[in-house]
């Protein structure tokens, strides 16, 4: 029976396609795979990413969020300036009705500062957001490879070759 079960399970995660794939759903919001990349272990900082559909009739908007592995939580978002990329803290991250934001490297994501237990590859940690309309909505993030690239985030393909 054991073996039975194993199997089926083993074709579930097949059909999903990525096993590590996860979402978080309220009302109108659909929020796919949080993220983090992974930092070095003595990194007192981390970022997190994710996609949000807004499936709503009206906007929303994320005002901000927290976790317990960071003393500070912040919005942030990257400007280019003088040809250089600069990170800046956003009070907060528009979602349109019928819409969908990113957060991915090079433009919006959270950052976290002042890191009690610095995630490992593999790991995940728990992050609330706090969304205008939506209110808290708890989220895993789950730490990714350096080199990961969610699907959609194809705009950041230039950027990562220069890393190479
Ligand atoms: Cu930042």
């Amino acid at each position: 029976m054991k073996t039975i079960q194993t199997i089926i399970l083993t074709a579930a995660m097949a059909i999903s396609g990525f096993a590590s794939a996860h979402e978080y759903k309220t009302d109108s919001l659909h929020i796919d795979h949080p993220w983090s990349k992974q930092v070095p272990p003595t990194s007192s900082v981390a970022a997190a990413f994710f996609s949000v559909m807004n499936h709503g009739d009206n906007d929303d908007v994320l005002l901000g969020a927290s976790s317990p592995i960071a003393e500070k939580t912040e919005l942030h978002a990257h400007i280019h300036e003088n040809g250089m990329m600069k990170m800046r803290e956003v009070e907060q991250i528009e979602i349109p009705a019928h819409g969908t934001q990113m957060l991915k490297p090079g433009g919006y994501h959270i950052m976290f500062f002042g890191l009690n237990e610095v995630p490992k590859l593999g790991d995940s940690f728990p992050v609330t957001l706090n969304f205008k309309q939506a209110g808290m909505v708890e989220v895993d993030v789950k730490v990714e490879e350096a080199t990961y690239m969610p699907e959609g985030g194809h705009s950041d393909k230039e950027m990562d070759h220069s890393h190479h």
